[in-house]
């Protein structure tokens, strides 16, 4: 059976509750016809506005992140319990922004994955190279590790629930692209490395994404992939004509 294509934008720190409401409006006519699952991962406050704007629509509402206690003494955090009450379906984590500028480590980004799974949200999981892993050739021990780290714990049967992004971090927000067959290269790795820990059926299954400097003129390229299933989108996220054409390219 072939995997699910999943197109997802990371709105990350952009728009206002008020401007989500018209970003929203305009991209569900646009993205009304898609094959592929189309998500929104957005700010917490802009959460309520596109769960309800969404109702009925063919497209999924994730956050960006989520802690991984239940509750308690942890002032400016958001449990997975919050975000389900919401009707919240999907939550990013361990985006190469948050462990560069919020200290997350693969330990954290695993907790937090597993709190989320437990409570019945649906994940994706961030790994990726910077340019100097890259250039000292550790990209797939690096992904190998972040991937394997990053599951620890988690069941075959919430592999389900499990996409993994590989984003490059050269390519995020550098208007750099991995090339296609770079893209292919590690999403295959990542893609080899879910069967050793999980076997070749859940290998098969999971969507696996490839996120950083995706838009509407380089997607198909990369989307023509075998084993790139989709994609995490930054900026062009946030234009809906942009985001349409990813989406309908999926
Ligand atoms: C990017 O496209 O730059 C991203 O970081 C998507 O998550």
């Amino acid at each position: 059976a072939k995997r699910k294509a999943i197109i997802a934008g990371n709105w990350k720190m952009n728009k206002t509750a008020s401007e989500a409401a018209v970003l929203v409006d305009e991209l569900i006519p646009a993205v009304k016809d898609a094959s592929c699952e189309v998500v929104i991962c957005t700010p917490y406050t802009d959460l309520v506005t596109a769960v309800a704007k969404t109702k009925g629509t063919n497209i999924h509402v994730g956050a960006e992140n989520v802690h991984f206690e239940k509750s308690g003494a942890f002032t400016g955090e958001i449990s997975a319990d919050m975000l389900v009450d919401l009707g919240v379906e999907y939550v990013i984590v361990g985006h190469s922004e948050r462990r560069q500028y919020f200290a997350e480590t693969d330990q954290t980004v695993n907790k937090r994955a597993l709190a989320a799974l437990n409570a019945g949200l649906k994940v994706i999981i961030c790994v990726g190279e910077s340019l100097q892993q890259r250039e000292e050739g550790v990209t797939e021990e690096l992904v190998r590790m972040q991937t394997k780290i990053a599951l620890r714990d988690v069941t075959a049967e919430q592999m389900a629930n499990v996409v993994i992004a590989y984003e490059p971090i050269w390519a995020i927000g550098t208007g750099k692209t991995a090339t296609a067959e770079q893209a292919e290269e590690v999403c295959a790795q990542i893609r080899k490395v879910i069967g050793e820990v999980y076997g070749e059926a859940v290998a098969e299954a999971t969507t696996v994404q490839y996120g950083g400097s995706m838009n509407a003129k380089n997607c198909e390229e990369l989307l023509s992939k075998k084993d790139v299933d989709g994609g995490l989108i930054g900026g062009a996220s946030l234009k809906a004509p942009d985001f349409a054409v990813i989406v309908n390219a999926a």
